[in-house]
Order: structure tokens, then sequence, then C-alpha cells
């Protein structure tokens, strides 16, 4: 297998390594510059039409995109620690706390990022700048629905460390990376964005 990985600031490959680190696996990589438009070359595009990253090819060729689908299926191979809960009310936790870091708190950082920031104006066809601010308030919003959460359970999900951990830690990096700062008065939030921060995965 080989997977297909880009360097920070990009969020969505650091979700991968961050969940390998955790899980102690290592895989073969390399690495694109989306800088560099690497991504959109067309020996890769022809391999993955997505021209996205991450991307893990298979063996028998097959090309997994989408995050969460290539850390199931690590998951599926390595289930220990599990980081996508081994019962039902557990798996069905993370999968809630995940979905809404990637459809509240994510998409309003997509948005931002797309719409208002100068490095993707330069690549953006059309950047609707007031789209993108008026996605401030939801990106605020949802961070404030994590902090009420982090108020009673240490991780996101619950008692332990899951992949709802992974895709808020790497998506408020990001954040914090084009200009979101984790509110004043987020003091859950903040006390868990440094634990996590001080996870030995955090550096992947
Ligand atoms: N839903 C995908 C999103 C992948 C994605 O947007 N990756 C970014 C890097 S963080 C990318 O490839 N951006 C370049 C582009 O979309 O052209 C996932 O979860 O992996």
């Amino acid at each position: 297998m080989l997977l297909y990985d880009a360097p920070m600031p990009a969020p969505n490959p650091r979700r991968v390594r961050i969940y390998l680190a955790e899980k102690g696996l290592t895989v073969p990589v390399q690495s694109l510059s989306i800088f560099a438009g690497e991504h959109k070359a067309p020996e890769f595009v022809a391999k993955y039409p997505a021209g996205q990253l991450p991307v893990l090819e298979l063996d028998d060729g097959r090309m997994i995109g989408e995050t969460i689908a290539i850390c199931r299926y690590f998951e599926a191979l390595h289930p220990e620690p599990p980081l996508f809960g081994n019962n039902p009310a557990d798996v069905a936790e993370i999968e809630m706390w995940t979905r809404r870091v990637e459809l509240t708190y994510g998409a309003a950082i997509r948005n931002i990022w797309i719409h208002t920031h100068p490095l993707t104006a330069r690549v953006v066809k059309q950047q609707y700048t007031d789209f993108g601010e008026s996605n401030r308030p939801l990106a605020h919003a949802a961070m404030m629905v994590f902090d009420t959460a982090l108020r009673k359970t240490a991780f996101l999900a619950g008692d332990s460390y899951t992949m709802a951990d992974i895709a808020l830690l790497s998506t408020l990096d990001f954040g914090l990376f084009i200009g979101v700062p984790i509110p004043d008065e987020a003091d859950a939030l903040k006390q868990w964005y440094e634990r996590m921060s001080a996870r030995p995965s955090a550096s992947a």
C-alpha cells in the first residue's frame, strides 16, 4: 500500500498521520505538495480523479479516499486500541461527534479558508468574502458546543481518546492557522486542546 500525504497545514492528511501515530502503525508514504499543485498533476488525477489528499492506494490498486474511510480501513486491520469504539453505543457516539466536527465546525472553517484567505485567493475562481465572513459565528458556535461537551467528559466522545478528538484537533489547528481563535470563554475546549497537543501523536 501507499499513503499519499501532504504536509502541514493540510488538516485532512494530518488526521491520518495522527491516527497512525496513535495506533503505532507505519505505512509507506508519498508526500505531495498541494501548494505546487502535485495533487492535480495529470498522472495523479488519472489515478485518483478526486485529486484530493489523503488517499490510500491498496495493493490491488484501489484508491481509498476520505480520511475517515482510510482510518476505518486501518481500524478493521488493527482494532486495538479502538479509536472508533468497540460497542454499539460508543461507535455511534464517536461517529456523532466526528460528523459534527466535519459538518459544522469543519464546514465553517473550510468556507472561511476558501472565501476569505489570501492564500486561496490565488486558486479559487471567485471568493465570496461576505459569505466566508458569515461563517465565523458558525465556527464560534460549533466550538462552544464542543466546549459544553468537554465540560462533562475528558474527551470529545466520552472517557477515552478517539477519532473524534483527532478530527477536532486537526481542524482546530487549521482554524488557528487561518486566524480563527478558540473563544476565550471556551475554558474546557482550551484545556482539552492543551492536553491533545501534548500527546506525541500531535506532532505527526
Ligand atoms: N473529505 C475529504 C477532504 C479532503 C481534502 O479536502 N483535502 C485537502 C487537503 S486538507 C485537499 O486535497 N485540498 C485540495 C483540493 O481540494 O483541491 C477527506 O476527509 O479526506
